[in-house]
C-alpha cells in the first residue's frame, strides 16, 4: 500500500492553483488509488491532490463511518451553494489544529468520476463541508484563511515550531 507524503502548512506549495485534468487516463487512476490509500492511512475523510504535491484538480473523499464509500471528484465545480452552517474543521496539512468555520451548508457539485464519467451530487452536513474544503485546496486555499490574521499567524508559528523541534516525545536529547 502506498502512502504519499502530505505537505504541511505553511509550505508555499499548498498555495498553488491546480490545473484541470484533461483525461482520466491510467496515470490519473493510479494517482486516485494512491490518494485513497493515503487518505485512509492518515486517517482522513478527504484529500486533495495539492496536498500530495500534485497540482491537478483531483479530490478523494470518504465521510462514511465504515470508510467503505470512496468518492472521487475530478475537476469538481460547485454549481450551487446555499444556506449557512458552522462546523469544526481539521486538515491533514495542519495537524492538531481544529477550528469552527462558517460555510454554505448545502452544495451541488459537478465532477468526473474514476471511470471518466461526469456526474452531479447534492450534499449537506459533513460531506458538503468536506467538498468545499477540498475544492479550496485545489485553489491554494486553506481553512485557516477564514480565521483572523492573528489566529492564522499563531497557527503558522505553532506549525513552524513543531517542524523545528519535532513533535516526538521520545526523541533523544541532543
Ligand atoms: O480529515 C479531515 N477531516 C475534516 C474534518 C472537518 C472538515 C474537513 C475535513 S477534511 C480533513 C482531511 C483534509 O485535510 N482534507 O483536505
Ligand atoms: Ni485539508
Amino acid at each position: 500500500m502506498t502512502s504519499l507524503s502530505i505537505l504541511l502548512f505553511p509550505d508555499p506549495l499548498l498555495r498553488r492553483t491546480a490545473a484541470p485534468v484533461e483525461n482520466v487516463d491510467g496515470a490519473v487512476v493510479e494517482l486516485i488509488d494512491k490518494m485513497l490509500d493515503t487518505m485512509y492511512a492518515a486517517p482522513g475523510i478527504g484529500l486533495a491532490a495539492t496536498q500530495v504535491d500534485v497540482h491537478r484538480r483531483i479530490v478523494v473523499i470518504d465521510v462514511s463511518d465504515e470508510s467503505d464509500s470512496p468518492l472521487v471528484l475530478v475537476n469538481p465545480e460547485l454549481v450551487l451553494a446555499e444556506g449557512e452552517g458552522e462546523m469544526q474543521e481539521g486538515c491533514l496539512s495542519i495537524p492538531g489544529v481544529y477550528e469552527t468555520i462558517k460555510r454554505p451548508s448545502e452544495v451541488r457539485v459537478r465532477a468526473v468520476n474514476r471511470e471518466g464519467e461526469p456526474y452531479e451530487l447534492d450534499a449537506d452536513g459533513l460531506l458538503a463541508v468536506c467538498i468545499q474544503h477540498e475544492i479550496d485546496h485545489l485553489d491554494g486555499k486553506l481553512f485557516v484563511d477564514y480565521l483572523s490574521p492573528l489566529k492564522r499567524s499563531r497557527i503558522r508559528r505553532k506549525m513552524e515550531k513543531l517542524m523545528r523541534d519535532g513533535d516526538d516525545d521520545d526523541e533523544a536529547p541532543t
